[in-house]
């Protein structure tokens, strides 16, 4: 088990949440030596950075947004006095890579990766009814022994730099909120849910952890704030009469209030939005609440204008009304765990998500998307680091189920993205993944990784451990792109036919597949990069994916334009947008709205 609460930060009658967002001191330390000059009591300089945000998009030396290394913020927190007595926690909504955490000059916590809460208690630490000081050491080196993997190399005049086995931008920094959090002693810790369908009505299978022994009462509201069912103990079944399910595009959330209790006296209160419904794979269908769905939607990034990879609720509003307004139903986390705030929207507007760990770059390539066609190998799970990779991408795993799992839109875990699997040195590796996923979440939700272009039958060691397979195909683009377009249809429709030889009796679905588009180009007759190819390309990679009945989802890569390593191979980034960075439409976007809105939310059964 975690040795912290993976909950979500809440002010209920028992707790207390502060919001430690806004300014906060910053610095960058090329040489690495904060540690050793005592910048734990405090940083240099009066340079002042938002929280949450990327840190690299702000200034305009170069040697800033290229920085590799050890950051540094401070700032700092009041803590009340009518706090004394309660557990007092800092929270961290993601700190990328790797952080250390020190309160008042103490260091009182350290986390590996970049994308995932931690939390550490300071109870014993802080001063009460005073001022306190934050300080935080960030580093956002790359290594192939945490994910996502990459390397970190030093150039000729000493400074290091990040080289990403992946396509996005290295953004790092404090990129998500931060919270101060008061508990009482005894609190819940954590909860599973899972629900089961019984005519009309819905059982609610529960099992609650808390940090003490008192008796647990849950009471579940509808949302007129009508009491629809009520329990006591840390475990048992709800029965909810009448169940209002949550549905695709049609959410009903109810509200969960956990309470553990000392007679009349409450303890500890918790409270959650949760959605009553059932994921199911059967055969080739996936179904939810026993209805085929068909997945329409994108793989995503967190990415946008001057804040990067920092989480922006408007930003977060913009991709919904877009995802709405396009006929989405679907969306994937590439390539790591997403903000929480965005799982909440999604429970709320009713979309289903792929859930992604931050497994990319499990392949050794600088240029992952060109290589990845080549065939080349580079016995990836040989090495002899694998087992440390192996440990932190299983903790990262434990840490991501535990935060997502009651979210009603989680549908499905996405294990890895196209790590390589043509090699036997995969197999061991994904069976402990995929086992690990299995044990850990107690609905059972299909497990999923994204196949690369060179892992097709006959290749691929690894298929069979998903549940749904995935495939990235960039057929018409990195394969035969351009007037060679025929022929790419060709060789897509071969692959397909390879697969459906297999008759695996599995959902396929497709997690990217997309063409680099130029807002700026419109060409006639098409020449890939303009707007028209986009189209062309879409043309007839919607014809393949409707010849195959077992494709039961395409989710296109990617929503919009995001930033990445600079290179001959991107423009300023990638450019596979069906809307631009700044969320404006790709004559592609009405291709897509048209097909999406006329393809039955159950296509193909
Ligand atoms: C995308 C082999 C395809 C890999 N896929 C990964 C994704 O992160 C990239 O951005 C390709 C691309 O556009 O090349």
């Amino acid at each position: 088990m975690l040795e912290n609460s993976m909950l979500y930060p809440r002010t209920t009658v028992s707790r207390r949440a502060l919001s430690l967002d806004g300014m906060w001191g910053f610095c960058l330390d090329p040489l690495g030596r904060g540690e050793k000059d005592g910048w734990a009591d405090g940083i240099p300089g009066r340079d002042l950075i938002p929280v949450p945000a990327s840190f690299q998009d702000f200034y305009t030396e170069k040697e800033i947004r290229e920085f590799a290394g050890d950051v540094w913020y401070e700032r700092e927190m009041f803590v009340p006095e009518e706090w004394e007595g309660r557990q007092v926690f800092l929270r961290f909504g993601a700190a990328t890579h790797r952080a250390a955490v020190y309160v008042n000059g103490r260091k009182i916590t350290e986390h590996e990766g970049g994308f995932l809460p931690f939390c550490a208690e300071i109870t014993g630490v802080v001063r009460y009814n005073a001022k306190n000081q934050v300080v935080v050491r960030v580093n956002n080196e790359l290594t192939v022994t945490n994910i996502p993997c990459g390397e970190t190399i030093v150039l000729p005049d000493g400074q290091k730099m990040n080289k990403p086995y992946f396509d996005f931008f290295n953004y790092s920094g404090l990129q998500r909120s931060v919270y101060l959090m008061a508990l009482p002693k005894e609190y819940v810790f954590d909860f599973d849910l899972d629900y089961e369908l019984t005519g009309q009505d819905a059982l609610i299978h529960y099992s609650v952890v808390t940090t003490g022994d008192h008796e647990v009462e849950l009471t579940l509201y509808d949302e007129e704030g009508r009491q629809a069912a009520a329990s006591m103990g840390k475990e048992g079944t709800m029965r909810v009469e009448d169940a209002h399910l949550w549905r695709v595009h049609h959410a009903y959330l109810y509200r969960l209030v956990i309470r553990i209790l000392d007679g009349e006296r409450v303890i500890d209160e918790y409270e959650q939005e949760i959605g009553i419904r059932t994921v199911r794979v059967e055969g080739t269908s996936i179904r939810i609440n026993g209805e085929p769905v068909y997945l329409r939607g994108f793989g995503k990034h967190e990415d946008s204008d001057i804040v990067g990879r920092g989480f922006h609720p408007g930003v977060m509003k913009r991709d919904f009304e877009l995802m709405k307004w396009i006929g989405a139903n679907s969306f994937r986390t590439a390539h790591y765990p997403y903000s929480e705030e965005i799982y909440q929207m999604a429970d709320r507007e009713g979309f289903l998500v792929i859930d992604e760990v931050a497994a990319v770059g499990l392949f050794e390539s600088l240029m992952n998307f060109m290589e990845a066609s080549s065939g080349k190998k580079t016995a990836f799970f040989a090495k002899e680091t694998t087992p440390i990779l192996l440990k932190a991408h299983k903790k990262a795993l434990e840490e991501l189920i535990a935060r997502d799992k009651n979210h009603p839109c989680v549908i499905a875990w996405s294990l890895l993205n196209e790590p390589e699997t043509t090699d036997e040195a995969a197999v061991p590796y994904f069976e402990e993944i995929f086992e690990l996923a299995h044990e850990l979440d107690v609905q059972k939700r299909p497990r999923t990784f994204a196949l690369i272009m060179n892992s097709v039958p006959g290749t691929c060691k690894c298929y069979q451990f998903s549940d749904i397979i995935a495939l990235n195909r960039y057929y018409g683009w990195y394969v035969r792109g351009g007037y060679e377009l025929s022929e790419a249809e060709a060789l897509f429709r071969r692959e397909m036919d390879a697969w459906k030889a297999l008759d695996l009796k599995k959902p396929f679905l497709f997690t990217e597949y997309g063409a680099d588009t130029l807002s700026s180009e419109h060409k006639l007759p098409s020449v890939m990069w303009s707007q028209e190819y986009q189209d062309a390309y879409l043309r007839i990679t919607n014809e393949v994916f409707d010849s195959y009945d077992f494709v039961k989802g395409e989710q296109i890569w990617n929503f919009a334009d995001f930033q990445t390593t600079e290179g001959i191979l991107r423009v300023n980034g990638n450019k596979k947008g069906v809307f631009t960075r700044q969320r404006q439409p790709k004559d592609a976007a009405y291709l897509l709205r048209k097909r999406w809105k006329e393809l039955p939310p159950d296509f193909k059964g």
